[in-house]
Order: C-alpha cells, then sequence, then structure tokens
C-alpha cells in the first residue's frame, strides 16, 4: 500500500513538519496482557502462559515479528521485577523488541487499602511515593521515558473521608514525584471515572488529570484510556481537547461495552477508534514530532492472548489507515460551507472504505506476511509454549 495521503489540514501547533504516515504507526504492548486474567469471579489458567517478564517479552516479540506494528512492551512493577534491568534490556533487544512504559502499582499491597499517593495518612503516602521512586530508578535502567500511574485511590461512601484534603495530598505527592522526573522522562497520570473506588474516584476524568499534570510542569501528562469513561462520554472530544493543550501523553487502548472491560481494541465499536484516531492524526499525535505513546492496555480472559494481542494491533492499524485516508480538504470545503451532510459524507467515506487489501500489500512490501494472524497461528508457536512452559508459577494478574 502506498502510505495514505495526509492531510492538508496542518497539525495543531506543528504545520511544517512531515505529514503522518502508517509507517508512523507504533503500538507498546501491555507485559500483563500476556499473563492469565480473567474476572471477579474466576482467573482462567491457559496453557503456554508466561512464567517470567522473561516469557512474557518472547511472546510480544511475536507481535511484532507478524505485524512490523508493536516494537516496544510496557512493564509493571513490581510484576515484571528482575534483579538485572540492563540484562532483561538486552533480553528485549535480543528479542527484536524494546522496553517502554513503567507502570507502577498501588492497588494490591495492604498498605495501599484506604488510598496510596492520595492517602491523608503521610507515612503511607511515604511508602506511595517510594515505590515510584523505586519505577524511576528502574527506568534509568531500561531506557524508558514513562512512569505511568493509575491510582485505584478512591471512597466508596459518601462522608468516608475529605475529598478535598485528598486532592491536596495527591497534589502534594505528586510533586516530590516530580521533583525526580529526569529531563528525558515523563510523569504520565491515569485517569478512571470509577472501580475499583465505587463512590469517588480520585483521578476520575481529564479535567483533574489534567489540572494536577499541570501543576508540576511540561513533563506531566494525560494517559486515556479508552475504557475509563463512562458509556456516552464523547472520547474524541476529550483526544482533540488533550492533543490542543499539549497534555496527552499516551493512549491505553481497548473496548467496552459495560465497564473497563479490557476487550480487544476495536472490537466493540470500531466506528469509535475510527473517530479517535481522526483526531489524532489531526492534532499532530501521529508522527514526526508527536510524543503521544500509543498503548494497548487488555487483558485477554478467555482467548489465546499473543493472536488476541495481534487481531488488536490490526485493528488500530486498520482504523489508522482509515483516519488517513480522510479527504481533509473536501472535509474542510464541506465545513467552510456549512453543508452538514455533504461534510459527514466525506467523513463517513473515510470510515467504509475498505483497506484490508492495501494493507496485506503493504505488509508484503515490508515482508511482512498479509495475513499476519493466519501466519502466526500456523507457525506452532502456541503449541510449542504449551508443551515448554510446564510448572512454574505464572507473573501478573492472578499470580
Ligand atoms: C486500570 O484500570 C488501568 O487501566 C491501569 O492502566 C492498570 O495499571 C492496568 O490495567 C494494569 O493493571
Ligand atoms: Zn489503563
Ligand atoms: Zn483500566
Amino acid at each position: 500500500m502506498t502510505a495514505p495521503a495526509s492531510p492538508d489540514l496542518p497539525a495543531a501547533g506543528l504545520p511544517d513538519r512531515r505529514p503522518a504516515t502508517l509507517d508512523d504507526l507504533a503500538i507498546e504492548l501491555p507485559s500483563w496482557a500476556f499473563g492469565n486474567s480473567g474476572t471477579r469471579f474466576r482467573v482462567w489458567p491457559s496453557p503456554g502462559t508466561p512464567r517470567t517478564v522473561q516469557e512474557k517479552l518472547a511472546d510480544a516479540a511475536q507481535v511484532h515479528r507478524y505485524t512490523g506494528l508493536a516494537p516496544t512492551v510496557a512493564l509493571h512493577i513490581p510484576w515484571d521485577a528482575v534483579e538485572d534491568y540492563a540484562g532483561l534490556r538486552r533480553h528485549a533487544d535480543d528479542l527484536g523488541v524494546g522496553l517502554g512504559t513503567v507502570n507502577s502499582n498501588t492497588f494490591q499491597a495492604e498498605t495501599f487499602k484506604f488510598g496510596s499517593l492520595a492517602s491523608r495518612d503521610a507515612a503511607v503516602r511515604r511508602v506511595a511515593v517510594d515505590h515510584h521512586l523505586e519505577c524511576l530508578a528502574i527506568m534509568a535502567e531500561t531506557g524508558s521515558r514513562d512512569l505511568k500511574i493509575w491510582l485505584a485511590d478512591g471512597t466508596n461512601y459518601p462522608g468516608q473521608d475529605d475529598i478535598r484534603a485528598r486532592q491536596d495530598a495527591l497534589a502534594e505527592s505528586l510533586a516530590e514525584l516530580y521533583a525526580q522526573v529526569g529531563d528525558d522522562q515523563r510523569l504520565v497520570l491515569e485517569y478512571k471515572f470509577f472501580e475499583p473506588a465505587f463512590y469517588h474516584t480520585d483521578v476520575p476524568d481529564w479535567g483533574t488529570a489534567y489540572a494536577q499534570v499541570t501543576a508540576l510542569g511540561e513533563r506531566a501528562v494525560v494517559c486515556l484510556d479508552t475504557g475509563h469513561h463512562a458509556p456516552g462520554t464523547n472520547i474524541e472530544f476529550i483526544v482533540a481537547q488533550l492533543l490542543r493543550l499539549g497534555r496527552l501523553g499516551s493512549f491505553d487502548f481497548n473496548s467496552r461495552f459495560y465497564a473497563d472491560d479490557d476487550l480487544i481494541v476495536g472490537a466493540a465499536d470500531p466506528f469509535q477508534l475510527f473517530r479517535i484516531l481522526v483526531e489524532v492524526v489531526r492534532g499532530g499525535g501521529l508522527g514526526p514530532g508527536s510524543d503521544v505513546a500509543l498503548m494497548l492496555d487488555q487483558c485477554h480472559n478467555v482467548e489465546d492472548k499473543v493472536p488476541g494481542q495481534i487481531r488488536s494491533v490490526l485493528n488500530v492499524q486498520e482504523m489508522t489507515a482509515r483516519a488517513l485516508l480522510l479527504d481533509r480538504e473536501a472535509l474542510a470545503a464541506a465545513q467552510a460551507a456549512n453543508d452538514v451532510l455533504g461534510a459527514h459524507g466525506v467523513f463517513m467515506d473515510a470510515f467504509y472504505t475498505d483497506v484490508r487489501p492495501a494493507l496485506a500489500a503493504w505488509r508484503e512490501e515490508r515482508g511482512l506476511p498479509a495475513d499476519p494472524m493466519a501466519a502466526f497461528l500456523a507457525s506452532g508457536y502456541l503449541a510449542r509454549i504449551a508443551e515448554d512452559r510446564v510448572g512454574g508459577t505464572q507473573a501478573g494478574w492472578g499470580a
């Protein structure tokens, strides 16, 4: 496929840069997607589940090998903790992938029962800040740029705690932490409207995340997880706004039917994924000069994990290709003329374009299989890991 032409409309704030193309697409995989997962009712084991972070990296490398789309893997600490991070980096390198974002974990330790960075207990906050400082130290060794923070902090009942004082506590913790973020590192704050807390959450929405990160400095940005909004939320508007404000640091892509379902991206609502990617391209979130990290945040409960991730990155690629095909000139002309249905028609034309044959050709031109899913399934990898990886304990969810 010849790379789809990029829009004439200049990317916001970046008018002179080369237009984005499909070759710019790189999607980071979450290490935890390869571990067993499930629901609050049961974790489903599957044959061949990685027993170590090294085996998770090996699985992630398969996704990249067959798609060319997933060059890096996000780590979760302490799930992926090792003695020798430089060695882990070399291991990843040998597999043909890099280590990416480091995710902290403040949702499983007993200490954090009533909160972590937003706790009003200074001793608890100390433990939480120290955990993040440890993550920063790990990042120096793995060469990671981003420290991603998602907090389970919140309350279940009105009156349970002082929600305003908790905002102040959070600001204090983040400021202490941010002071240690290196010049080439970023603090990325993720928001989520509920769960595990059911009354209030301390970082529930993009506005709160934005307020907290702008108080810190330029290297503090927001992560938008597509599953973290109330039903009916116009997510592409949030994308446009955060890009416009220069604070969209990253995505956690997944899809949802009900809450934070963490399903395969594009499975529930491909049109929403398209609309989001249209705004990403429009706002300069793809291609040279972009600092937006595109990541997956998924849990594969009943499906095989490696093909689940392959399906996801292909879905993102497909919708990106359609977003790049949007005829921005025709769209701008129709918008300027208040041609409501004309503008909508131009938009829908791009969405309805079947790019699959062109993408197959694009892959073959780059020495990749035209059908990555079929090629992976034919490779025998799943049978091999099922045979090899017996015994041991899995790492990550359900460990
Ligand atoms: C939790 O709902 C968030 O999406 C986080 O990104 C979390 O760290 C991730 O799901 C791994 O547990
Ligand atoms: Zn997430
Ligand atoms: Zn989530």
